[in-house]
């Protein structure tokens, strides 16, 4: 049972079970329902198993950019692309902590760290299993996000006490090769599932507004909800087109179409963090409560994701009063770790060196 569980009086109890057997046409359908009651069947859905008011927050930070070998079309790091962005080394550990330290003092408990890479190189090893050992010390949830793996580095991530892997499907298979490249879908699922045999918690989502159809995101979701256990995290990125990327100039996807990709992830993964992930600059007020409201209940906090904007404490703050939302509880059983405050605001500020 999940900790954060709050049986609500007045809305109907969601007896559907969680499943890994979901046919396309079946997610299809929920996600074609008419918006309404698209909404109150997630919304439903997201009460058994959460508190509806409350969201957690994730922070990132990128401790290798740049320079990567891949050549995925939405990602201002790939060598492939002229985005202007300068490539950096793998920071030191010292900073990486320092920056964590941060982050739970403004009220973070899972502290993400991304690298632009397409695998871990064994000589940087050391360094990420000590910036893991450190932040779990401080008591939040650590994942990491640092492309391919092969087995010995899974059993160092997981034995250095990693608690979740982010590794995104991104699309679906059929669309896949028309972003990325350099890797293939299989390639992807490959490491997901050995990550997740080898004991590991799984974050995985994708992006929406790529040039994708409306079959390409219900088949993204039929992927992830028919792994053998479902994400525990599900990011569902927004595109940020970035300049200088071949997505640069891809049309905005419409705000309803992104909310419907919400709650119908929340309908058929019922148990995870769906996560409200990139492109909430771009995204009003409305559209972010629509979310909330179609089962998101986390999000990145700070003014920076890994290279581009995230709307920072300030706007996020006005936000979650106006919403009556708070951030959520760390599960303290889960690490070792203290509770944060539930009346400490979103995120502060904090100034990201790269
Ligand atoms: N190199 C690692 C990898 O690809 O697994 C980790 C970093 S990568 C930046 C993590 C995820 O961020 C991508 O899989 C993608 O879903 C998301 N992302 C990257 N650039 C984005 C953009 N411009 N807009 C929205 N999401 C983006
Ligand atoms: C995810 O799905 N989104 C995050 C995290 N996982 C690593 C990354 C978003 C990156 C947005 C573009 C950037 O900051 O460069
Ligand atoms: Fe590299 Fe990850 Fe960006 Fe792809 S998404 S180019 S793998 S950093």
């Amino acid at each position: 049972m999940n900790v954060h569980a709050k049986p609500e009086t007045g809305f109907p109890r969601d007896e559907t079970p969680v499943r890994h057997d979901w046919t396309r046409a079946e997610a299809l359908a929920i996600h074609d329902m008419p918006l309404m009651d698209l909404l109150f069947r997630a919304q439903t859905v997201h009460r058994r198993y959460f508190d509806a008011n409350r969201v957690q927050m994730s922070r990132l930070l990128s401790i290798k950019t740049g320079g990567c070998a891949e050549d995925c079309g939405y990602c201002s790091q790939s060598a492939h692309h002229e985005s202007g962005l300068k490539a950096s080394k793998l920071m030191e550990v010292e900073r990486v902590l320092a920056e964590a330290r941060k982050a739970k003092e403004t009220g973070a408990t899972r502290y993400c760290m991304g690298a632009a890479w397409r695998e871990p190189k064994d000589r940087d090893m050391d360094t990420v299993l000590a910036m893991i050992e450190g932040v779990k010390a401080m008591g939040m949830e650590t994942c990491m996000t640092l492309g391919m793996l092969s087995d010995t580095q899974i059993v160092k991530l997981r034995d250095a006490g990693l608690d979740y892997y982010n590794h995104n499907v991104d699309t679906s298979e059929r669309f896949y090769p028309e972003i990325i490249k350099t890797r293939t879908y299989a390639d992807r699922l490959d490491t997901l599932e050995r990550v997740r045999a080898a004991g590991m918690k799984v974050c995985s989502g994708g992006i929406m507004g790529m040039g994708e159809e409306t079959a390409d995101r219900v088949d993204m979701l039929v992927t992830l909800a028919n792994l053998s256990e479902h994400p525990e995290s599900v990011p569902i990125n927004m595109l940020i087109a970035i300049p200088g990327t071949p997505l640069e100039g891809q049309e905005k996807i419409d705000p309803i179409a992104f909310v419907r990709v919400i709650a119908t992830a929340r309908i058929m993964m019922p148990k995870s963090m769906v996560r409200l992930s990139a492109g909430r600059t771009e995204m009003s007020d409305e559209m972010q409560a629509m979310c909330f409201f179609a089962g998101a209940n986390s999000i990145f906090c700070g003014d920076v994701l890994l290279t581009a904007d995230n709307p920072g404490e300030d706007k996020d703050s006005v936000l979650f009063a106006k919403l009556g939302m708070k951030p959520m509880e760390l599960d303290a059983s889960e690490t070792s770790g203290a509770v944060p405050s539930p009346e400490r605001p979103a995120c502060t500020t904090t100034t990201h060196a790269h």
